[in-house]
């Protein structure tokens, strides 16, 4: 049988999770045994646990996806660090299992789920999704998860519900001091966090969820900037009052409570007409919800999105 040496392996052809992994490995091994072929058998296992059958979504994009590497490389998780590099390499901060998540507030049918449990919850569906960051710049990612509304059925919310916060992970001892006031919160009106595009994410590009993407689940809302997909979330509680985010908090002229995105609301200090779709040199038009638009408008009709921005 012929082998395929990597340096056979075209840059343009690595974008899967598998393919990429696989190429590392070669890297990270002494070369010669690599090359020479004679791989202990251990090593040709899977890094990750896979995730079980996975459906394909209808809600999917079919631009093209951006590469493995720059989503597992390309990172804001400020508890990991501050630079874009710096979550893929502070991994070790953050220890993914065991995990539990507490669903609370005024439900009727509070309830603390294992990962395990949410993935016997509904269908693992692929959901490919424009990701766009108030920074300026946005991806197309392959996710793995199930929706959000498939969570909250189960905790049966009360009548008086009408947000619901998303707390992350916070362990001082290994994370980040200082920045925001942690944890990490962000938080949805309730209709925003039952409708169908929202995704609680458990994997993506087919596999479970890097840590430096939010490991071992986190949320995912296309139509709004990246900050209100919280990563790592320890909690889910349901309220009657706007919860107050920690972006809000940090800087509350800048980052409002909706958070949608929006091509006419600049950022005080920049434009939001334009992004850079990493892996592409030419700018893009930034679209109205992140181009979820005929899925999303109708939860804001009557509301001036200039003045809840
Ligand atoms: N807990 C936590 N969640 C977070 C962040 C963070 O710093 N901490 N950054 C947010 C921002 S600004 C963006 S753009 C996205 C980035 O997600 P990605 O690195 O998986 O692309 O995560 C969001 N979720
Ligand atoms: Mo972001």
């Amino acid at each position: 049988m012929l082998i395929r040496r990597p340096a056979a392996i075209l840059p343009s052809e690595i974008t899967t999770a598998k393919m990429y992994r696989e190429r590392r490995r070669f890297m990270g091994l002494a070369g010669s045994l690599a090359l020479a072929g004679t791989l202990p058998a251990g090593l040709a296992r899977a890094a990750t646990q896979p995730l079980g059958s996975i459906t394909k979504s209808p809600l999917s994009t079919t631009e093209s996806q951006t590469s493995y590497k720059a989503v597992t490389t390309y990172n804001n998780f400020y508890e990991l660090g501050t630079d874009k590099e710096d979550p893929a390499q502070n991994t070790h901060r953050l220890k993914p299992a065991p995990w539990t998540v507490r669903v609370e507030g005024l439900v009727n049918k509070p309830r603390t789920f294992g990962i395990d449990e949410l993935l016997k919850l509904a269908p693992l569906e692929e959901r490919i999704y424009r990701m766009r960051c108030v920074e300026g710049w946005s991806m197309v990612i392959p996710w793995v998860g199930i929706p959000l509304t498939s969570l909250l059925r189960l905790v049966d919310p009360q009548g008086s519900a009408r947000y619901v916060e998303f707390i992350s992970h916070y362990d001082k001892t290994t994370m980040t001091r200082g920045v925001l006031d942690w944890p990490y919160n962000e938080a949805l009106r309730l209709d925003e966090a039952r409708h169908p595009l929202t995704l609680l994410a458990l994997g993506l590009y087919g596999e479970v969820l890097p840590i430096q993407n939010g490991a071992p689940l986190r949320l995912v809302v296309p139509w709004k900037y990246g900050f209100k997909s919280g990563k790592s979330i320890v909690a889910i509680r349901l309220t009657e009052k706007q919860p107050v985010t920690a972006w809000m908090k940090a800087g509350p002229s800048e980052y409002g409570f909706y958070s949608n995105v929006n091509p006419e609301v600049d950022h005080p200090r920049w434009s939001q007409a334009t992004e850079r779709r990493i892996g592409e040199f030419s700018k893009r038009k930034t679209l109205m919800f992140n181009g979820y638009a005929d899925q999303v408008a109708s939860l804001y009709t009557g509301m001036d999105l200039r003045r809840n921005f």
